[in-house]
């Protein structure tokens, strides 16, 4: 097992990492910028350093500066946790040939997986259903005027390179097709440095439910069932939960199986989530794959009882997974609902500053993942989220009782919160009788 391990982030996750290094008795070294010298947290690690000025790139994703500190600290590996530079494939390759360990996939697994066409492809190959569409970028128009005719309209034009819905558009006729190829390839190419742009059938009226699948370096992976994220704003997740609501048994065991299924086939270690959207029929279309922990993997801690962040650790240090699938069991229901530091009454503008009244819920089934506490000051610099409520009942409807009980114990102030949207939507007819769309939220705030 590591010796030390180099937190390269902050806030709640960097947190989350010094909590589980300190399980695991490894001495947890965070970095920070000069914004979050006064963080509370980085007193709960053996050590902090200071790596740069507020802006990313000039400490969180500074790949020379976070490489100096694991060197200046004799870190054995770098947790990267997620964002910043927790995706990088050059990232993952300068840890390698600095003889750091990376603890997340290797740099030819995230370029299987991490890249949506070589992704897609891996998918076809693992017999993972995917969207049917081109194969592979497009790059003259009449091909994808081809295909399109061939898979009917609408159809979606997606960037290669693009994340988080960005560089998609949908187009629902020929001329639209012809209208927005080039374009979509030249924001592409601007915005990713990546022109590539590949088109698939477009589906309506889906949910967003992503697979949390676990590999170790011995060729074994198992998966961890599946979340669904539909209620989200702007491709920001704003709850998740787990199991998926209502879905079927055989449908879920199809995907969690699928997705199991494509990790094993990149030869992935460590972390990883396979996104699908679903359709009305419970059909699954594979998306693509996140490499790392997600923000939301606590409500797949606490309905399999499995710690994600100490496994990732293990199989970053060459430990086998102890776990076979059929270990593997689901109790209960869980939801996370995120709290950022954001006006929901004015379009979500941010909202930083100093927290004088912090008073997290407590109680049964409550948890509560935060690097927040009264007298901590929001810096406006980075990501809006101060922190994550996720509790557990028995099943779903108990579950939303319990959110809105801790939402309501909570107190944040003056600062604006999502709190009340949250407290909001775990009234709403809608989300209570389970299986929004991805554009319900959107549809309710207009
Ligand atoms: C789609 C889609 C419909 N059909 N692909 C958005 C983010 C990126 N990961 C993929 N996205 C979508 N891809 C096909 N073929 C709809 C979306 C989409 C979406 C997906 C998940 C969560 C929120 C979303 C919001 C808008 C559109």
């Amino acid at each position: 097992m590591f010796k030390r391990v180099l937190i390269a982030n902050r806030g709640e996750i960097a947190l989350r990492i010094i909590r589980a290094c300190r399980e695991l008795s490894i001495e947890a070294v965070c970095v920070y910028s000069t914004a979050d010298r006064e963080a509370p947290y980085l007193r709960l690690a053996d050590r902090a350093i200071c790596i740069g000025a507020a802006p990313a790139k000039e400490s969180y994703i500074n790949i020379a500066r976070i490489i100096a500190a694991a060197e200046i600290a004799d870190a054995d590996a770098i947790h990267p946790g997620y964002g910043f530079l927790a995706e990088r494939a050059d990232f993952s390759q300068v840890c390698r040939d600095c003889k750091i360990e990376f603890i997340g996939p290797t740099p030819e697994a995230m370029g299987k997986l991490g890249d949506k066409i070589a992704c897609k492809q891996t998918a076809k190959a693992a017999r993972v259903p995917t969207f049917p569409g081109s194969d592979g970028a497009v790059t003259e128009e009449e091909e994808a005027v081809e295909v399109a005719g061939k898979i009917g309209y609408p159809v979606i034009i997606k960037a290669a390179a693009g994340g988080g819905g960005r560089g998609m558009r949908v187009c629902r006729t020929e001329a639209s097709l012809r209208m927005n190829l080039r374009a979509a390839s030249q924001e592409a190419q601007a915005a990713f440095g990546d022109g590539s742009v590949f088109i698939e059938k477009f589906l309506e009226h889906a949910r967003h439910v992503e697979v949390q699948v676990l590999g170790d370096k011995h060729g074994h992976a198992i998966h961890l069932y599946e979340r669904d994220c539909s209620m989200q704003r702007r491709h920001q997740k704003v709850i998740e939960e787990a199991p998926g609501p209502d879905i079927e048994r055989r449908k879920r065991d199809a995907v969690c199986e699928a997705a199991a299924r494509l990790v094993k086939a990149a030869n992935y270690h460590g972390a990883a989530t396979v996104e699908f959207l679903m359709d009305e029929k419970q059909n699954f279309y594979m998306l693509e794959v996140n490499t790392r922990v997600q923000v939301e993997h606590p409500v797949t801690e606490l309905i399999t009882g499995i710690d994600i962040v100490k496994a990732t650790i293990r199989v970053a240090a060459g430990e086998r997974l102890p776990w076979k699938q059929s270990d593997i069991h689901v109790r209960g229901h869980a939801m996370e609902c995120r709290i950022n530091a954001e006006d929901p009454e004015h379009g979500f503008r941010p909202s930083p500053g100093r927290i004088a009244v912090f008073e997290p819920p407590g109680g049964p089934g409550v948890r509560m993942d935060t690097h927040a506490v009264a007298g901590y000051t929001v810096p406006p610099n980075y990501d809006s989220m101060i922190g994550k409520l996720i509790v557990h009942a028995d099943d779903r409807g108990q579950c939303i009782d319990r959110m809105a009980r801790a939402l309501a114990e909570f107190r944040v102030e003056p600062i604006k919160t999502t709190i009340p949207l949250h407290q909001r939507l775990m009234q709403d007819a809608g989300f209570r009788a389970g299986g929004v769309d991805i554009h319900y939220l959107e549809r309710l705030l207009k």
